[in-house]
């Protein structure tokens, strides 16, 4: 195939975690849950506002601690729904983010790392009231965008015609 000469394509999306401590008001440790565990927790890949991302990105495979039961996890894309992971536990890890692109792209996989917070330290005061407003919930979350360089013409077409 023929690649689109002196052409990016930039798609912004989301990635990060979003946490919260068991609370017996505002988040009640489900039943089965460890007693160790503290927090629940989110890890996610999305569009900006939920915008559909599933045209470039195909799947998601989140490698979580190794301490988590089944700690790889495989998230294929569904149209328009992020891909994520829910999780309780009670520590702080790195978290590897491989994508998978879709075929047309011809893209190999790219890793990205992102550090799951579960508290709030070095916070500012503001941060931190706001955070108390929210439940406690513990935002980490990083925008980036993917650069598509040079794309194959199809794959172009597909990113386009959205
Ligand atoms: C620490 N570096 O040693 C960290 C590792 C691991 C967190 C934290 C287990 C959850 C589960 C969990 O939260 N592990 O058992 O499903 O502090």
């Amino acid at each position: 195939g023929k690649r689109v000469k002196g052409v990016q394509i930039f798609r912004p999306f989301v990635y990060g975690t979003t946490a919260r401590p068991f609370d017996e008001k505002t988040n009640p440790k489900p039943p089965g849950v460890p007693d160790d565990h503290t927090h629940s927790w989110t890890v996610f890949v999305k569009g900006i506002d939920d915008v559909d991302i599933t045209y470039w990105l195909r799947r998601v495979q989140f490698k979580l601690h190794e301490s988590i039961p089944n700690h790889v996890r495989m998230i294929e894309g569904e149209k328009g729904k992020p891909f994520q992971i829910h999780e309780t536990g009670w520590g702080e890890f790195e978290i590897a983010i491989k994508l998978y692109y879709v075929p047309e792209s011809a893209e190999k996989p790219q890793t990205l790392y992102h550090h799951l917070r579960l508290h709030p330290y070095g916070r500012t005061e503001e941060e931190k009231e706001s955070m108390r407003l929210n439940g406690g919930q513990v935002i980490s979350w990083a925008y980036e965008e993917q650069i598509f360089n040079e794309p194959y013409e199809p794959f172009y077409e597909i990113l386009t015609s959205g």
